[in-house]
């Protein structure tokens, strides 16, 4: 009882960026408004099957009506960074060029940011690529990362005089290997030939975007979001190590490497000789994609346990040698394991391979199936979830890691793509038929620790 305050509340670097992240799609609702032209998910999710319950984003949780109220709530939260995705079928016009309407929502919304006190964090790229690109080729096709170029110049010249950070890509494995690969995402190919060549052209969109945000605003601090995992062998043996380095190969490094080394690892090349000769690099493409990060963001979920032999499939080149195990202990509402320590692991992990370079935890969060009682919505797991991601983002600071900040995944209940609206991550309810917001318990929670810049230890 006579403890200081310092031994039992963990404190994070004073000015740490305390945010909750959204992404366009899964929000924003409006389809149709101001010019916006179809994109792949748009599509995807028209496909019978594709998205669970048939659900859809056409209405999601219209954000794009409903802003100046998610504003006012994030500022009762006490938001210090509000991670949000900018459509880019809102800014690109029918036919190509520039839709300057799809920009304004941007404006109006950066300008609210910034009045209430909130810094804007832009990503220009959360999945939602124009139907009209994907008729082209889509990401298997160089031009689509030139296209990339001219809407990130847009966007840049735009908003950047206010966006504190830009993110270029969301997790550009899922793009590739979810939308490409396994065709659980959109647009549904299932290639793996293809998924590697989209993970090419997208980090090429990455290196081109760079360049035009800082052309627009030399002060311009760009980034890119990875959703990273630690990947652990489930036993030490030769073979299953070799499934962990083969996973960690294709899910991390693929993207690391390049990003931050200009060099694509040599032991995934061979691995994934199979599928693909890799003609799609060019000379000079590695110093395009090697543009200088002012800070990389990793959006950490779940670790992987791999080991050597065939198991469930997984969306990977592998040809049925890897075997997923289940993680031990607790799961989350869309199953998947809760174990901090690979986020811990995976922020060092970055800093002594790849750095000392500045990170965010760009997202980090937890389905679970919950319900308006009585106006409140008791949400423990979630808290419980957090508290311990924060503890170990703590504890990686303590290793030495730069972090600089932490978003929540998400603010609002939303769109969750292929598993729709049965799953719900966000700090704050939304009820669909009304779109009536009710903050739940974990956001209360949030609000504290945003005020005393720290979590009690664990
Ligand atoms: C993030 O991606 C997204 O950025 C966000 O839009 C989304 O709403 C949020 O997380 C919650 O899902 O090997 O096939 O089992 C999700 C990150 C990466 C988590 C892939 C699941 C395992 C895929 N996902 N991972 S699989």
């Amino acid at each position: 009882t006579l403890a200081a305050p310092e031994t039992t509340t963990l404190r994070f670097p004073p000015g740490f960026w305390w945010g909750a992240a959204t992404a366009a799609y899964q929000i924003e609702g409006s389809v149709d408004a101001d010019g916006r032209t179809p994109s792949i998910w748009d599509t995807f999710a028209a496909t019978p099957g594709a998205v669970a319950g048939g659900d859809t984003g056409a209405h999601a949780a219209d954000h794009y009506r409903r802003w100046p109220g998610d504003v006012a709530l994030m500022r009762s939260l006490g938001l210090g960074a509000y991670r949000f995705s900018v459509a880019w079928p809102r800014v690109r016009a029918a036919g190509g060029g520039l839709n300057a309407r799809g920009l304004d929502f941007y404006d109006r919304l950066v300008d609210a940011l910034c009045a209430a006190g909130i810094r804007p964090v832009a990503t220009l790229y959360h999945w939602d690529l124009p139907q009209e690109l994907e008729d082209r080729g889509g990401w298997r096709h160089r031009d689509t990362a030139a296209c990339f170029a001219e809407y990130a110049a847009a966007a840049g010249a735009r908003l950047g005089d206010r966006v504190q950070l830009w993110n270029t890509l969301n997790e550009p494995w899922c793009s590739a290997f979810l939308g490409y690969g396994a065709g659980v995402h959109a647009p549904g190919g299932a290639s793996y030939a293809d998924a590697l060549r989209a993970t090419h052209h997208l980090l090429l969109a990455h290196g081109l975007a760079a360049q035009a945000l800082r052309r627009a605003h030399p002060a311009a601090r760009v980034g890119v979001a990875v959703n990273a995992g630690t990947v652990r062998p489930v036993t030490a043996s030769a073979a299953d190590r070799d499934a962990a380095r083969r996973i960690d190969g294709l899910l991390n490094r693929l993207f690391l490497d390049p990003l931050l080394r200009a060099a694509y690892p040599a032991d995934v090349q061979a691995d994934t000789a199979p599928w693909t000769d890799w003609s799609f690099v060019r000379d000079g493409d590695l110093a395009t994609i090697a543009q200088p990060l002012d800070a990389l963001g990793v959006n950490y979920y779940q670790p992987d346990l791999v080991g050597a032999g065939a198991g469930p499939e997984r969306p990977y080149p592998t040809g049925g040698t890897v075997a997923f195990h289940p993680v031990p202990g607790p799961v989350t509402g869309m199953g998947w394991p809760v174990d901090p320590t690979g986020l811990t692991d995976m922020l060092v992990r970055i800093t002594r391979d790849y750095g000392p370079l500045p990170l965010f935890v760009t997202e980090n969060g937890a389905a679970y199936p919950d319900a308006v009682d009585g106006g409140r919505v008791a949400d423990p797991e979630r808290v419980d979830y957090l508290h311990r991601h924060l503890a170990a983002a703590h504890a990686a600071i303590g290793r030495g890691v730069d972090l600089r900040g932490y978003f929540v995944w998400s603010l609002l209940d939303n769109f969750e793509w292929a598993f729709g609206y049965a799953q719900r991550f966000g700090l704050v309810h939304v009820d669909y038929a009304t779109q009536r917001r009710t903050a739940k318990d974990s956001a209360r929670w949030y609000r504290e620790v945003i005020a005393a810049n720290g979590v009690p230890r664990p």
